[in-house]
């Protein structure tokens, strides 16, 4: 499997759930403004909407929507703790959180690595992004994970989008359940293997 990422971009998610995995993959660099890989070639031949990420499988196929793609992964591994078995209740709850993030907070952040908007729109979106960072507060206090006491991939979502906040200047300090939760999710090695592996 190959995996297209951007350094910190919202592909660390699967990139996080290949490691989780314990998958064996690879990683193509990709260059968002050039819309070039590490390779010299044109990544819209791969990916015409442009964007990462993009799996790759054995076969050739390809699949795009970082939300759908760690659905996918999880589903060829027996890591069910990740993302429950289908009609269950536990699955849909755990989707219900990937669309909410991939929707809601996501999109979000798009306007702050875009110089054609203005500060006033961004002003928007900060507000924006603080009212749902006050519910998902909320939902955390009293539990480690956004679904209860288990781990799964809406977490690890959640957790690569969130650390934009400090990119962009975003304050979310006074939210300490998303802090204390920040946290620990860094705490673990997959995602400190994930975060270095795109640094190097
Ligand atoms: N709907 C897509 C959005 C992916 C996305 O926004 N990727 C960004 C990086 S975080 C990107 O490739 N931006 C470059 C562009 O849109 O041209 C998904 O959830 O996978």
């Amino acid at each position: 499997m190959k995996l297209y990422y951007s350094p910190n971009a919202c592909s660390l998610a699967p990139h996080i759930v290949l490691r989780e995995l314990g998958f064996a993959f690879e990683l193509i660099k990709v260059d968002l403004d050039q819309h070039l890989t590490e390779f010299n070639e044109d990544f819209y031949q791969f990916n015409q909407k442009g964007q990462v990420p993009l799996l790759q499988l054995d076969d050739g196929s390809l699949l795009t929507e970082g939300a759908v793609i760690s659905q996918f992964l999880v589903d060829q591994s027996l890591r069910k703790d990740l993302l429950a078995e289908i009609n269950t209740a536990g699955r849909y709850e755990v989707l219900s959180w990937m669309n909410f993030i991939a929707s809601e907070i996501h999109k979000a952040y798009s306007p702050f690595f875009n110089e054609s908007y203005s500060e006033k729109s961004k002003n928007v979106y900060s507000r924006t992004l603080n009212k749902h960072y006050a519910w998902v507060d909320q939902q955390l206090n009293g539990q480690n994970y956004l679904t209860g006491t288990n781990f799964t991939i809406a977490d690890i979502y959640i957790f690569v989008v969130t650390r934009w906040a400090d990119f962009i200047g975003l304050d979310l300090a006074h939210f300490s359940h998303l802090a204390s939760f920040m946290n620990r999710i860094s705490e673990r090695q997959t995602v400190q293997d994930a975060i270095a592996a795109e640094a190097a």
